[in-house]
C-alpha cells in the first residue's frame, strides 16, 4: 500500500511537471530570463514580450547572434554621452556581456523628431540587426487561440518569423517603413496560433534593418483595447488604473480613460498637481511590467512634451512625486 501512494504520489509529481512544461522542447537548456528587477517569471501570453528579456542560456542556446559583442550596452554606451540621465547604469549597461545587441530609448537619438508612434524613454530594444540572428523566449500561455502581434519596431519593412516549439509558426511582415534605425512605429505585423495553455518556446528569427523593442500578443476574439467593448476586457484583469503617490494633494490610483492615454504630466494633475511642499525635480515613474524606475524633473517632462515626446503611461504605472529621501 505504501509503495502504491508512493508511485501514485510520483506519477502526480511527473504529471504536474509534465503539465508545467508541456510544449518546450525537453532539451532546451535555456531559462526565462531574471534578474533583480525582473522576478515575475516568463511573459504571460495574453501580454507583452519585451525582446530585450530573451531567455538565459547564452549563444546557440538562447540566441544566436553574428559576433559576441554587445554593440550597444557594452560599447556604444560606454561612451559618456550615450549615457543618458534619464537612464542609469542598469539600462545602459543591460546585459552588456552576451552576444545580443541591445540599446535603450534615448532623449536626443529616439525622441528628438517626431515618431509615428513615440516609444517611451528608456525603452529597451535589440538593435544592430544582422540576418539570421534570432532570440528565444520562454513564456507562459495563459489563454490558448490565436493572437494578433504586434511590434513596437523602427526602420525598414521586412519580414520576420517566429517559431513556437522549434516549429515554424508565425510569418510576420513589418508594415510600414520608418526614416531610419530610430525613428519608431508600433503596428501590427501578423498572427499567432498558440494551441495549448502552459510554458511555451517562441523564438524570434530577425534580418538586418530593423530595431526590435516589443511584441504584444492579443487575442484576435477581443476587441482592441481602447473601444468601449475592450475597456470592459481590460477591466477584468483591473489593469486600468495608474497610481498616483507622495507630494500631490489627491494622491491615489486614477483610472484611465478608455479612449485615450495619458502622460506623467496629466496624472500629476489628475491627482490635484503638486503640494507647496513638493520638490519638483524629484519625479519617478516605476513601472510594475519591467520592474524599471525612471526619474525625472518636471522641466524635463515639460521640455520633452513641447517636443511632441510626453512621457506615456501604461496600466499599473505607479508616479511618486517627491519620494522620501533615502528610498
Ligand atoms: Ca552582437
Amino acid at each position: 500500500m505504501f509503495h502504491l501512494k508512493s508511485s501514485l504520489l510520483a506519477t502526480l509529481c511527473l504529471g504536474f511537471v509534465f503539465v508545467l512544461h508541456a510544449d518546450v522542447p525537453a532539451n532546451y537548456q535555456g531559462k526565462p530570463f531574471t534578474d533583480i528587477y525582473h522576478k515575475s517569471g516568463p511573459p504571460n501570453i495574453p501580454g507583452i514580450v519585451q525582446c530585450a528579456l530573451y531567455d538565459l542560456g547564452g549563444e546557440g542556446v538562447a540566441y544566436h547572434d553574428t559576433d559576441a559583442v554587445n554593440n550597444g550596452s557594452g560599447k556604444l554606451n560606454l561612451e559618456p554621452g550615450h549615457q543618458r540621465a534619464h537612464a542609469g547604469e542598469y539600462i545602459w549597461h543591460f546585459r552588456k556581456d552576451e552576444g545580443v545587441d541591445l540599446s535603450f530609448v534615448k532623449d536626443w537619438a529616439d525622441l528628438n523628431h517626431t515618431n509615428l508612434v513615440t516609444p517611451h524613454i528608456n525603452q529597451l530594444y535589440i538593435g544592430w540587426t544582422a540576418d539570421g540572428e534570432w532570440v528565444n523566449y520562454t513564456v507562459n500561455v495563459a489563454r490558448p487561440g490565436t493572437y494578433r502581434i504586434k511590434a513596437l519596431y523602427s526602420f525598414q519593412t521586412n519580414s520576420v518569423t517566429f517559431d513556437l516549439n522549434g516549429q515554424p509558426a508565425a510569418a510576420c511582415r513589418l508594415p510600414v517603413p520608418t526614416l531610419n534605425y530610430h525613428q519608431w512605429n508600433y503596428a501590427e505585423i501578423g498572427t499567432i496560433k498558440f494551441s495549448e495553455a502552459g510554458l511555451q518556446l517562441l523564438t524570434f528569427h530577425y534580418g538586418k534593418g530593423n530595431n526590435f523593442a516589443y511584441f504584444e500578443f492579443e487575442p484576435l476574439e477581443v476587441p482592441v483595447p481602447g473601444k468601449l467593448q475592450g475597456s470592459v476586457e481590460v477591466k477584468q484583469y483591473d489593469t486600468q488604473y495608474i497610481t498616483v503617490a507622495g507630494q500631490v494633494n489627491r494622491p491615489g490610483r486614477i483610472q484611465i480613460p478608455a479612449d485615450h492615454l495619458i502622460d506623467v504630466v496629466e496624472a500629476i494633475g489628475a491627482a490635484g498637481d503638486f503640494t507647496r511642499l513638493a520638490r519638483k525635480n524629484k519625479i519617478e515613474l516605476r513601472r510594475n511590467r519591467t520592474g524599471e524606475t525612471i526619474k525625472f524633473s518636471y522641466d524635463q517632462l515639460r521640455k520633452l512634451a513641447e517636443q511632441g515626446n510626453r512621457v506615456m503611461l501604461e496600466p499599473g504605472d505607479v508616479v511618486v512625486v517627491d519620494p522620501p529621501d533615502g528610498e
